[in-house]
C-alpha cells in the first residue's frame, strides 16, 4: 500500500485487520501510529516494530486516514470515540477493503488481477471457501481472505493473472467504496448484526454496497430465496448494467442456477443443462447448502469455466471447520459442531438436518433469540443451554422442548452424552448449533467449536473414533 508513502496514518484495532494494514501502510512507507484499546494487542504489535501511541491523545490534524478494524462501531449503536475525532478533523476514515481496492484500482487495466467478493446472512465463509476450491482445482492462482480469517492485506501481493476471492461482513462493506467485483455474491438476507447497523435497512444498505462499481462484463450472482434479497434483484434487473445470475435452492428458475432438491440446474443460458446431483457431495448437505454451491457454480461459470469441471470440483470440496463438522464418535454417539451458527437461522439450517438431535445452544444471544425455531422443537430430544442466553432459551423452550441449563459447553456437552446413551437410539446425534454469538464465554466462533472439539475428546478417551 504505497498511497501514504510519507505522510501520516491513523491504525485503530490491532486484531488480524489492523496489524495487516500496519504492516502493509509501513512496507509503502507510510508513518503508522497504531492503538489498540488492549494492552496486549499492543505489545504484540510492538513487538513486531509497529509504532504504536495513543490516538486519543493525538492531534488528528495530521492524519491523512483512520484504517478502523470492521470490529469497532462506525455508526451504530454511536460512532466509536476515535470515529468520531476523525470526523471532526475531517480525516477519511477507511477499512482494509478499502486500501486493497485502490491497490487494484491503480494497477493498469490488463494488470489487474480478478475479484470475486461474497456476502450474505449465512453460508458467506461456506461460498468463499467453494469458490476458492474450485478455482484452484482448475488450475488458477488464486487468494482467499477477508472475513473468513486472513485479513486481504495479509494476502500475497497482486498478480496480474490472480483471483483474490474475499469474504465480505456487512462491517467491512461499510468501509469500503472502491471495490470493484469483476463477480459479486449475495447470498442471503435475514436480520443479524442489527445492533450494528441500526435496523434492517441499515444492514441491506451495507450489503448493497458490493454490487457498487460494478459495470458492463460484471455478474451480480444473487440468491432469490428470501424477500430482501428478491427486493434487491428487482432493484439490480432496472438499474444496473451488470450481469444478473439469479440463484435459488427453492425454485426451478427460467434464468439462472437452481438447485431444487440438491439437483444443480444451470439455466444461465438459451441451452438449459442438468449439471448434476449435488446429493453426492459429503460436504455440503442440505438446502443451505445447495444454495452456496448454486452460487459458487454460478460464480465460476461467469468467470468461464466449464461446468463439467466446476461440478467436479464441488464434489471434492473437503468442507469447512466448525461448520456441521462430525467431530467423533462416543459408543455410537456422534458429535456435530456447527460453532459457526451464530444466529437462529444458521441453528435452523443444522436442526432441519437430523430427524432428531440432543441440541446444544446458547452464548450471547441475538434480537428474537429462538423464537424462530420452535416449529422444529419435536426434533429436539433435549436442549443443553449454555451462556448468557441460558435463562432466555429456557423460558423461549417452556412447555415446547425438554431442555437444562448446563452453564459450561464442558458440562453440556457430558450430560448430552448421557442422556443420548442412556436414549438406547442408534446413533444419537450432539449437535453444538448454538444460535449465539460466543463473545460471553470465547474469543471468537472458533474457540467455541475448538472447546466442544476438546469436551468431546476428555470424555471419549480410547472410545472416540472418528466419524
Ligand atoms: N478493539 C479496540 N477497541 C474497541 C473494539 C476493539 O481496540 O472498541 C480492538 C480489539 O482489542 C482487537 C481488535 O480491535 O485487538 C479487533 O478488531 P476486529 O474486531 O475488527 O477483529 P479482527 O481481528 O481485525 O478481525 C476482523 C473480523 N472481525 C470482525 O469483524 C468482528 C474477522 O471476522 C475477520 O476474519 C478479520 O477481520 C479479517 O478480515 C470474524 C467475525 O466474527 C470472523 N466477523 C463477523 C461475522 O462473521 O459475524 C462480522
Ligand atoms: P457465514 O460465513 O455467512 O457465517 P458459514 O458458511 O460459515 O456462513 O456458515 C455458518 C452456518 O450457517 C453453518 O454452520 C450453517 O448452519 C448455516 N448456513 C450455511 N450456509 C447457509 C445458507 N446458505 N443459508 C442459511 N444458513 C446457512
Amino acid at each position: 500500500i504505497t498511497e501514504y508513502a510519507g505522510r501520516d496514518v491513523a491504525v485503530y484495532g490491532l486484531g488480524r485487520t489492523g496489524l495487516a494494514a500496519a504492516r502493509a501502510l509501513k512496507a509503502g512507507k507510510a508513518k503508522v501510529h497504531a492503538w489498540d484499546d488492549n494492552e496486549a494487542s499492543r505489545a504484540k504489535a510492538e513487538a513486531e516494530g509497529i509504532p504504536v501511541s495513543d490516538l486519543n491523545k493525538r492531534d488528528w490534524q495530521n492524519f491523512a486516514a483512520l484504517v478502523l478494524s470492521p470490529g469497532i462501531p462506525l455508526t451504530h449503536p454511536q460512532p466509536h470515540r476515535l470515529v468520531r475525532l476523525a470526523q471532526m478533523t475531517n480525516v477519511p476514515v477507511v477499512g482494509d477493503m478499502e486500501l486493497f481496492a485502490r491497490a487494484v484500482q491503480s494497477l493498469p487495466e490488463r494488470g489487474r488481477p480478478k475479484i470475486i467478493g461474497i456476502t450474505g446472512t449465512n453460508g458467506k465463509s461456506t461460498t468463499t471457501a467453494l469458490i476458492g476450491h474450485i478455482l484452484k482445482e482448475c488450475g488458477l492462482d488464486v487468494h482467499v481472505g477477508g472475513n473468513i480469517g486472513t485479513g486481504v492485506l495479509d494476502l500475497p501481493a497482486l498478480s496480474a493473472n490472480g483471483y483474490y476471492v474475499l469474504e465480505l461482513s456487512s462491517y467491512q462493506l461499510d468501509l469500503t467504496k472502491s471495490l470493484h467485483c469483476d463477480v459479486s455474491v449475495l447470498l442471503n438476507m435475514s436480520p443479524d448484526h442489527l445492533d450494528r447497523h441500526g435496523d434492517m435497512d441499515g444492514y441491506v444498505t451495507a450489503k448493497k454496497r458490493i454490487f457498487r462499481n460494478q459495470g458492463r462484463g460484471d455478474t451480480a450472482v444473487i440468491g432469490i430465496d428470501d424477500h430482501y434479497t428478491q427486493a434487491i434483484a428487482m432493484g439490480l434487473a432496472g438499474s444496473g448494467e451488470m450481469r444478473l445470475a439469479r440463484i435459488s435452492s427453492e425454485f426451478a428458475l427460467g434464468r439462472g442456477v437452481s438447485a431444487v432438491d440438491g439437483k444443480l440446474f444451470d439455466s444461465l443460458a438459451n441451452n438449459a443443462v442438468r449439471v448434476g446431483d449435488l446429493g453426492d457431495s459429503a460436504t455440503l448437505p442440505g438446502r443451505h447448502n445447495w444454495q452456496n454451491a448454486a452460487a459458487a457454480y454460478a460464480s465460476c461459470r461467469a468467470l468461464g469455466l466449464d461446468p463439467g469441471r466446476i461440478f467436479g470440483a464441488i464434489l471434492t470440496f473437503p468442507g469447512l471447520a466448525h461448520r456441521m463438522e462430525q467431530v467423533g464418535e462416543i459408543d455410537g454417539v456422534r458429535f456435530v459442531n456447527d460453532s459457526k451458527a451464530t444466529n437462529a437461522q444458521a441453528a435452523e439450517q443444522a436442526l432441519r438436518a437430523y430427524p432428531r438431535v440432543y441440541w446444544i445452544a446458547g452464548g450471547q444471544p441475538k434480537a428474537g433469540g429462538i423464537e424462530p425455531l420452535m416449529p422444529l422443537m419435536d426434533r429436539v430430544a433435549k436442549a443443553y443451554l449454555v451462556g448468557e442466553a441460558a435463562d432466555e432459551f429456557a423460558r423461549t423452550l417452556d412447555g415446547k422442548a425438554a431442555h437444562e441449563s448446563c452453564g459450561t459447553l464442558d458440562k453440556a456437552v457430558a450430560r448430552a452424552l448421557e442422556d443420548a446413551k442412556a436414549s438406547g437410539e442408534e446413533n444419537p446425534i450432539v449437535l453444538l448449533s448454538p444460535a449465539c454469538a460466543s463473545f460471553d464465554q470465547f474469543k471468537d466462533f472458533e474457540a467455541r467449536g475448538q472447546a466442544f472439539r476438546e469436551a468431546v475428546e476428555t470424555l471419549g478417551g480410547d472410545a472416540l473414533r472418528p466419524v
